[in-house]
């Protein structure tokens, strides 16, 4: 199939996270992470996986960086585990695990792959968590921004692109309100929100940072964003999305862009009693943050719908399809704002996601009308089934997935947004937080299973075939 061709040096990525590929959680000197203790509570993750082991990238990590050099990948976004730099999170540094992204930035430069970092992917330090609350302190912001700083002295001479949080939306709301991710604390919207703004010192703080230590270099964000279609046109469907993408998108994206809260997201959570404490400092330093953010990066999987939702309709707190169950999520909402119905228009993954690959068009040219910020997609990607026989892997429905969304970047280019690049997610196979290793998203496949014990051989699926060629022929093949 033709494409279009991308603009010279336009990043053809793929992306990966500390805890979900490397292993070795308590080696060379390593610290636990939150998600190191809470993968350990019965019933938190499908059936009980974890990271212990994941796909041993820490030992793999030669072979998986060869497999990219042979695709051709132009970027590789992966990100530090902090207690692996800093077990305590603080203090003195662990030499070892700073040798560790040494070794994989070199190995990445060495076949010409732009290594992108992504300083927090979740995995924050325990011991700050036992310290003082982890992020329900303000001090937390402090200590990112001196592990940031020292990342940035270590590894900004040659890393050039960086990734300052990894939604922010998603592990906040999870952590304190679904209780699904650490610190399992359910329905503390207060609590929550006083968190999620700590978490936007910390970014400021690291921003502000970065430019006089890396000069040469750009610094972003990794955003999740769904967009939440109007069910249809009657006014309290479409006012409904207007508080979806209120208090779901620009509760963040204007704090990174703008500095500041969308006025309606303040006026509710004032009105609840909720609104995080923000001083005039703080407002301060959100705003000169904002001026510097080089671009505007965005995990884009799967659109929404939203729909008007009674006081007493759909909460937050249903079942959420972590099994591969196609039919098992529950509808979830706010009550008296919206839901999110399912979209009648699109298909499913097994995991319940709908496929919406114009949703990826439609929210290129969103964040560019009210942003206008250079863009990466710094996720996207097919959750699948996949079978190994033969020592290989047909995932032509992952093509299909992929392709199509690469045609919506192109659309996107050609609609005037300047998106510098794009990354797959994943490039191995590796453990989805909450879905185990069955739900495989790897261009690599990766013999491993629930239980420890696998092979760790690492497969090309057809996918990587399919994706080399787009990368050599710049989106022109596809
Ligand atoms: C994003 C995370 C990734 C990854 C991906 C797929 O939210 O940034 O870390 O896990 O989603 O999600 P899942 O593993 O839940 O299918």
């Amino acid at each position: 199939m033709n494409g279009v061709s991308m603009k010279t040096g336009f990043l053809w990525g793929a992306a990966s996270a500390a805890y979900q590929i490397e292993g070795a959680f308590e080696e060379d000197g390593k610290g636990w992470s939150i998600w190191d203790k809470f993968v350990r509570i019965p019933g938190k993750t499908f059936k009980g996986t974890n990271g212990n082991v994941a796909v041993d990238h820490y030992h793999h990590y030669k072979e998986d960086i060869a497999l990219m050099g042979e695709m051709g990948l132009k970027a590789y976004r992966f990100s530090i585990s902090w207690p692996r730099v800093l077990p305590d999170g603080s203090g003195k540094p662990n030499e070892k695990g700073i040798a560790f992204y040494d070794n994989i930035i070199n190995e990445c430069l060495k076949h010409g792959i732009e290594p992108m970092i992504t300083l927090y992917h979740w995995d924050l330090p325990q011991a700050l968590q036992d310290r003082y609350g982890g992020w329900e302190s303000r001090q937390c912001a402090d200590d990112f921004a001196a592990y940031a700083k020292l990342m940035f002295e270590r590894y900004g001479d040659r890393v050039k692109y960086w990734i300052t949080i990894n939604e922010q939306n998603i592990f906040t709301k999870f952590g304190y309100v679904t209780a699904w991710h650490p610190p399992g604390i359910f329905n503390d919207r207060k609590r929550w929100l006083q968190a999620n703004h700590n978490v936007n010192l910390a970014h400021a703080k690291a921003v502000l940072a970065f430019h006089d230590l890396v000069p040469d270099g750009q610094i972003g964000v990794s955003f999740a964003y769904g967009p939440g279609y109007a069910f249809d046109c009657a006014p309290e469907n479409v006012m409904a999305c207007q508080d979806y993408n209120e208090l779901e998108n620009y509760w963040w994206l204007d704090v990174y862009c703008y500095g500041a809260y969308p006025a309606a997201g303040v006026a509710y959570y004032m009105a609840e009693g909720v609104m995080p404490e923000v001083t005039l400092e703080d407002k301060k330093l959100l705003k000169a943050a904002s001026e510097q953010l080089d671009f505007l990066g965005f995990n884009y999987y799967h659109s929404n719908v939203s729909e008007a939702n009674p006081l007493d309709g759909a909460t937050q707190f249903g079942h959420m399809n972590n099994s591969g169950d196609k039919g098992s999520d529950d509808i979830m909402g706010v009550p008296g704002l919206y839901k999110m119905p399912p979209n009648p228009y699109l298909r499913t993954t097994d995991w319940d996601w709908a496929i919406d690959p114009e949703g990826l068009l439609y929210v290129c040219r969103a964040l560019t009308s009210r942003y206008r910020k250079p863009l990466i997609i710094s996720e996207n990607g097919l959750g699948a089934f996949d079978t190994l026989e033969d020592g290989k892997v047909h995932d032509s429905y992952r093509i299909d997935y992929l392709r199509e969304h690469v045609e919506a970047i192109e659309k996107a280019q050609l609609a005037g947004c300047n998106v510098l690049g794009y990354c797959v997610w994943s490039f191995t196979d590796l453990l989805s937080w909450l879905n185990g290793y069955q739900k495989r998203y790897g261009l690599v496949y990766v013999d491993r299973e629930e239980a420890e014990g696998g092979s760790l051989k690492r497969y090309k699926k057809d996918s990587f075939y399919w994706y080399r060629q787009v990368i050599q022929s710049n989106g022109t093949v596809l």
